[in-house]
């Protein structure tokens, strides 16, 4: 079955522009890969990737990944084929997105929390071909949902699975094996020529909408937001960069992340969890330099270090920390408990980084979000009238840039909401400006849950949870948390002879095959909704009454008095 070509969804950066990014030497024209593939043959054995006991040198994983290329065109994979990638962190997650980037195959890089709910709409969405999977993870089998996914989606023709894959499913350690004595993939590659502006990957978006949108990312784009990142952040040769977080998310990914690390020249380390004892013992193992890491990452570890006095962090040079936001205190302790430099990220997969830089004072390190790390993006801060708010104020943050996307994929009428009509990407977060040019996040004006850096969409899990008969109406909202920032509150007016319990509207998501951080946990029940002037629920008013109920537990349900 022929497939939609991925150029039919996409939008274009207009001309001028993009002749003004290529003439700054932003973009490069080349495949993301081609550094890479340089430093392969300028010092092959410098070791690129470590995972556990295995350590691939830059001209080891160049091969391999050729070899996976060449044999995913010989399984029939064409250029521009979307693949969705749900793999845990592993040296065949590097091989395989890298071989991916060779042969113009496009990776939509799912989440390993993602379940049936999520990754069928991916599939579905972006029309793949196929889908890469663990066996199994954390007990849960992930193989046999790929199955009943491809089984479900006719786009879907292959499985490749981590470990062991059962019949009619192709085994990815094989793929990944270096090519045969005597073949030579590279050039085969090479020939096919992937064009820089092609889509390079799919990143997903925290998404304020049902699901969670595309976002393309080309050769150019992709690239240069690495590099770029790159500088800010000091990636160079001796950098050994260590991956905690979901590969598959834009911030360990490319801010400068993995990529950023292979594009200079450095390690990448892989580990498939953050947890403060696996993660130091790498630290020190390894000698790891740089490492990116969320807030509620980062307290664990300041309270592990000071329980522990483990001095196993005397490698790290720079903690980079984004994807919600750090609060003070608790980045003023960094560098006193960890010995490292902060640096504060806010970045988002649509494009925009912004970055402290390693050499600012505190007070910026401490109390901003940093500033955009090229000089060619652009950003201004509009009031809700869309006028400019002057330097020192709060508005919402609108942006472009060589590495912002001008429209979600094959969306064209989210993006007329998402989109100024100059074009600019409306982020939705409530910033403030500061007179030094650095940024402080103060909220945001989207709907949207930041669970310790995981987005969650409310309208998605309202739309979910109306598939309950007792369900009147229902919002869900941010309640506020000490641990992740922010959980999952439902609010809910009931039908007529009905009770509901938390777990009633967990247990129907979890049916449903929703990735488990999207769940609610906390109900608040009540009597009546609030309405705005045009009959939609106000989410403020909600808000408002959260903060008057002080601090709610999670896992608790809360009736009105009397009922
Ligand atoms: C990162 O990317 P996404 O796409 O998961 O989420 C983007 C949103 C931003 O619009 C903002 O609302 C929030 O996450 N955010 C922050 C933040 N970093 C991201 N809010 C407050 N403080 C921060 N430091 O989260 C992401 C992508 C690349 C690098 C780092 C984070």
């Amino acid at each position: 079955m022929a497939s939609t070509p991925t150029t039919e969804g996409l939008v274009a950066w207009p001309a001028d522009l993009a002749a003004r990014y290529r003439e700054a030497g932003y973009w490069k024209d080349e495949p993301l890969t081609a550094p890479i593939w340089r430093m392969a043959e300028q010092r092959p054995d410098r070791i690129a990737l470590i995972d556990g006991d295995t350590r691939i040198g830059y001209a080891e994983m160049c091969r391999r990944a050729d070899a996976l290329g060449a044999r995913l065109r010989e399984l029939g994979f064409e250029a521009d084929d979307r693949v969705v990638v749900q793999l845990p962190n592993t040296w065949e997650f590097v091989v395989f997105v890298l071989g991916c980037l060779r042969a113009g195959v496009i990776p939509v890089m799912a989440l390993p929390a993602h379940r049936r709910h999520e990754l069928e709409y991916l599939a579905e969405h972006s029309e793949a071909v196929a889908l890469v999977v663990p066996d199994t993870l954390r007990d849960f089998d992930h193989q046999g949902l790929a199955a009943a996914i491809r089984d479900a989606v006719p786009s879907v023709r292959d499985l490749i699975v981590l470990g062991d894959a059962r019949e009619g499913a192709i085994d990815l350690r094989e793929l990944c094996e270096p090519p045969a004595a005597g073949v030579e993939p590279a050039a085969a590659l090479e020939a096919l020529a992937v064009s820089p502006d092609a889509v390079a990957v799919f990143l997903l978006s925290g998404g304020t909408t049902g699901l969670p949108k595309l976002i393309p990312r080309s050769h150019n784009d992709y690239r240069y937001n690495a590099e770029a990142a790159n500088e800010v952040a000091g990636f160079d040769e001796e950098t050994v960069y260590l991956v905690t977080l979901p590969a598959s998310h834009n911030f360990p990914l490319a801010c400068p992340g993995l990529l950023g690390a292979l594009l200079a020249g450095g390690t990448v380390v892989m580990l498939q969890s953050p947890e403060p004892s696996r993660a130091f013992a790498m630290i020190e193992a390894h000698g790891v330099t740089h490492v990116a890491a969320v807030p509620a990452i980062v307290q664990r570890w300041i309270d592990h270090e000071e329980a522990e006095r483990t001095g196993r962090l005397s490698s790290l040079q720079v903690l980079q920390v984004g994807g919600s936001r750090l609060v003070d205190e608790l980045a003023a302790r960094v560098r006193p408990v960890l010995g490292a430099t902060l640096q504060q990220v806010f970045g988002m997969a649509e494009g925009l980084l912004n970055m402290t830089g390693l050499d600012d004072p505190d007070d910026v390190i401490i109390g901003t979000q940093g500033r955009p790390v090229s000089p060619g993006d652009r950003v201004r801060i509009v009031d809700e009238n869309g006028d400019p708010v002057p330097v020192g104020g709060r508005g919402v943050l609108h942006t472009e840039g060589p590495y912002t996307l001008r429209g979600y994929y094959r969306a064209p009428e989210h993006n007329r909401r998402s989109f100024a009509p100059d074009g600019w990407y409306i982020t939705g977060d409530i910033v403030e400006l500061r007179e030094d040019g650095n940024l402080v996040v103060q909220g945001r004006d989207k709907d949207l849950i930041n669970r310790g850096g995981e987005k969650i969409s409310g309208e998605e899990v309202e739309n979910l949870l109306y598939r309950h008969p007792g369900i009147e109406m229902n919002a869900a909202v941010a309640v506020p948390d000490p641990d992740l920032g922010e959980r999952v509150c439902v609010y809910a007016t009931l039908r007529e002879g009905h009770r509901i319990e938390l777990d009633d509207l967990r247990g129907l998501m979890r049916d449903a095959g929703v990735a488990a951080y999207k769940l609610p946990e906390v109900l608040v029940i009540v009597e009546d909704m609030p309405l705005t002037k045009i009959g939609k629920i106000d989410k403020k008013a909600l808000r408002e009454d959260l903060a008057g109920r002080g601090a709610l537990r999670p896992g608790t349900t809360h009736y009105p008095a009397g009922r």
